[in-house]
């Protein structure tokens, strides 16, 4: 496997031109789940770049299942004593992070979701005790919006953002809700989601729509962890009503504790036959290209990466009006956005667009131009390392 070496001698071949590339420990949630995707394709493509990448969390992040050239990956090893109630992950993490940052002589300590992670690469950055050696926190959302509001964890949030070297959140709804909320003097840089438009494409005939739309219907999808604030209630209440207006199916990718009841309500509104549960799906890029709309009205999202990835796809957003999704999200150009409990303003858009083709194609034409654009791998790619330079040159 490709796990750091000991010794590994990092300075043989890190000159791309003549700049001296940063090596970087990435940080994240391994599992499903938006903040690890970015992380991960962050890493992947800061190694293409010609920098060495470590990777150093509890699992191997489920993006990176197989070798890559400049990628290490270094687990993060839980003791368990029966004198533990639970097991202090947190210093575990710091521990191994010290570690690798000592033994691969680490720039970067680059920790995705503040809480615990950023209080790890705290403590690490301590342990080490170099200069050179920085933390950045990339915000994600919910560390900001849900959990590092928790009373048990707001003081220790504001603590670890001030003292990260550099903060970077997803969105601009999201930095302004970690200042107004935390009341934070540290300067935050807005570097966006990312998504790479060669891998999520459009694909007009694929073979998914054979299978569950043999007769042309219209195919409307919904991804994400099955999370009370991703609102899926109205997922279903909005599929009902354009079931009734005109001939579709519903592709629902993901699972997560609100799923339980998702198929109690698919149930009871008689939609079974026309309902897909596809359970996880490592690779989205396989399935969305096969939707015509994608369905994501959450209760919020700081950013909401799946509606990215879709329009990437030419698969037209239908988003929540609520957080950062309008900042790549134009209403009725590359995509809709509602607010997450209007159903019959959800059900007109859906509606609207999946009755006229012309429409849908244009949308979904500026739906993956625009995803390809500004929100490219290469130009966020280049953001992150813009910033990794100006904290090692000491700006
Ligand atoms: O904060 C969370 O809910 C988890 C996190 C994740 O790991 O999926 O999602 C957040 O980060 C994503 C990646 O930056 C964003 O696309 C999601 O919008 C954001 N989730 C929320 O704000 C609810």
């Amino acid at each position: 496997m490709f796990v750091g070496l000991p010794g590994f001698d990092r300075h043989s071949d890190r000159k791309v031109g003549l700049m001296k590339m940063p090596a970087v420990g990435i940080t994240c949630y391994a599992s499903q789940g938006g903040s690890g995707v970015v992380a991960t394709e962050l890493g992947l493509h800061l190694s293409r770049r010609g920098c060495e990448v470590h990777f150093i969390s509890s699992e191997l992040p489920f993006r990176l299942r197989k070798y890559h050239e400049n990628i290490f990956y270094h687990p993060v090893e839980m003791p368990h004593y029966p004198v533990f109630q639970h097991s202090p992950y947190t210093l575990s993490l710091a521990t191994t992070m010290s570690e690798v940052a000592e033994r691969c002589s680490l720039d970067i300590l680059h920790v995705h979701y503040a809480i615990p992670h950023a209080a790890s690469a705290y403590l690490a950055q301590k342990m080490v005790g170099r200069d050179s050696l920085k933390v950045v926190t990339t915000l994600h959302g919910t560390d900001i919006t849900l959990v590092g509001q928790e009373p048990s964890f707001f003081p220790m949030t504001r603590f670890l953002i001030e003292q990260s070297n550099a903060v970077t959140a997803v969105s601009d709804f999201l930095k302004k809700e970690t200042i107004d909320v935390f009341g934070t003097g540290h300067d935050i840089e807005v570097i966006p989601n990312f998504v790479d438009a060669r891998v999520f494409q459009p694909d007009d005939s694929h073979p998914l729509r054979t299978r569950f739309a043999p007769n042309g219907e219209k195919l409307l999808a919904h991804a994400s962890n099955f999370r009370k604030v991703k609102n899926v209630g109205a997922i279903v209440d909005v599929f009902k009503e354009v079931s009734r207006a005109l001939p579709c199916r519903l592709l629902l990718i993901g699972d997560g504790p609100e799923m339980v009841g998702v198929r109690e309500s698919v149930a009871a509104a008689g939609l079974t036959e026309k309902v897909e549960f596809m359970g996880q799906v490592d690779s989205l890029e396989d399935v969305l290209p096969a939707a015509d709309l994608l369905l994501l009205p959450s209760l919020h999202e700081s950013f909401g990466l799946v509606a990215l990835e879709a329009m990437a796809c030419g698969v037209v957003p239908l988003a929540t009006d609520r957080g950062g999704a309008g900042e790549f999200i134009q209403d009725g150009i590359n995509g809709f956005l509602r607010d997450p409990h209007d159903i019959p303003g959800m059900v007109a858009a859906a509606v609207k667009i999946l009755s006229d083709d012309q429409l849908r194609q244009e949308m979904a034409e500026e739906a993956r131009r625009d995803a390809a654009g500004d929100f490219g791998i290469s130009c966020v790619v280049k953001q992150y390392l813009d910033l990794y330079d100006r904290l090692l040159a000491g700006a």
